[in-house]
């Protein structure tokens, strides 16, 4: 394992094998999302993306909080030239989905708002059973502004969806498993490294492919059935074209395990 901070690290940064794991770091803000956080979660994850010697990457926070969602403090002033003249959100909250790389949110205590909308922004969460998400924004007079009213429906479905945003309560771990928003709820202390583990197994796969099967997944929530079926088949058939593919497939035919070389 190997570590690196910036300086005011709102993060921080570690290597295990071939996964990259990035801990959200605001300890007294129960890790509100402010612009700091977000500039070096972003550039964190592009890092690890560039990076050829990672397969995936975790995204975490704190036993008591993955994230309490946007800052309240820093936003509660703003105004609408603060929101949209800086382009709020969609400047820095995005990089998130331009990773190629495969996103495991292990969320442990709550995800709340910005910080719900970040896990969902992940291709997989893992919770603890101690894991609480909700979408609290009406409380504050606001609505869910990073995602939430999009990804929460295609996730659980427009009924929940509504329930959830609506009231901004809490939903716990197996209510949130139960409803597809999370892959899996294991007990808060083996959230991490089941995490871990997932991302190494994942690492471990043939990365063109695994790119490759993310972008086509990602297509089916934004392109109609047809088009993602041809997107689907374009990139299923320039997988003939890796070294892993023939690698994959000879390594089946003699027994024995591939050894791929990600290319
Ligand atoms: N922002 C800033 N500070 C926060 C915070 C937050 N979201 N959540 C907690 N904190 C701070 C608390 O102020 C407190 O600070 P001190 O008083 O110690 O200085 C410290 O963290 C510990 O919190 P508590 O004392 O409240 O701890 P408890 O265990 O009693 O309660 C709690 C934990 C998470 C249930 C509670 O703190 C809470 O309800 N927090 C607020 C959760 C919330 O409402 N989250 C949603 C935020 S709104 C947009 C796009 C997206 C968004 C906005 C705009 N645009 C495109 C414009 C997103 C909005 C949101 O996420």
């Amino acid at each position: 394992m190997s570590q690196s901070q910036p300086e005011t690290a709102c993060i921080q940064t570690e290597t295990h094998g071939r996964v990259g794991l990035i801990r959200l770091d605001r300890p007294k803000q129960l890790n509100a999302l402010n612009d700091a956080l977000m500039d070096q979660l972003g550039d964190a994850l592009l890092m690890f993306d560039r990076n050829p010697d990672i397969g995936a990457i975790v995204l975490t926070g704190s036993a008591r909080a993955f994230a309490a969602g946007a800052d309240i403090a820093a936003m509660s002033d703003y105004d609408f030239v603060d929101a949209y003249g800086n382009d709020f959100i969609t400047r820095n909250w995005e990089t998130i989905t331009r990773i190629r790389k495969p996103i495991i949110a292990a969320v442990e205590g709550v995800a709340l708002g910005g910080g719900c909308e970040l896990a969902m922004m992940c291709d997989l969460i893992i919770a603890a059973d101690s894991a609480r998400f909700a979408q609290p924004e009406i409380k504050l007079g606001i609505m869910p502004g990073a995602g939430g009213t999009q990804r929460l429906p295609r996730a659980v479905g427009k009924a929940k969806a509504m329930d959830w945003m609506l009231t901004g309560r809490l939903i716990d771990a197996h209510e949130a498993e139960r409803a597809g928003l999370v892959s899996r709820v294991v007990p808060a202390e083996e959230t991490l490294p089941t995490a871990l583990q997932v991302a190494a197994e994942i690492a471990a796969m043939p990365l063109m492919a695994v790119i490759a099967l993310k972008e086509s997944v990602q297509r089916a929530f934004e392109a109609p059935l047809a088009e993602g079926l041809r997107f689907e088949r374009r990139l299923f058939h320039g997988l003939f074209a890796t070294e892993d593919q023939k690698e994959g497939m000879r390594a089946f035919l003699e027994k024995r395990p591939a050894s791929f070389k990600h290319r």
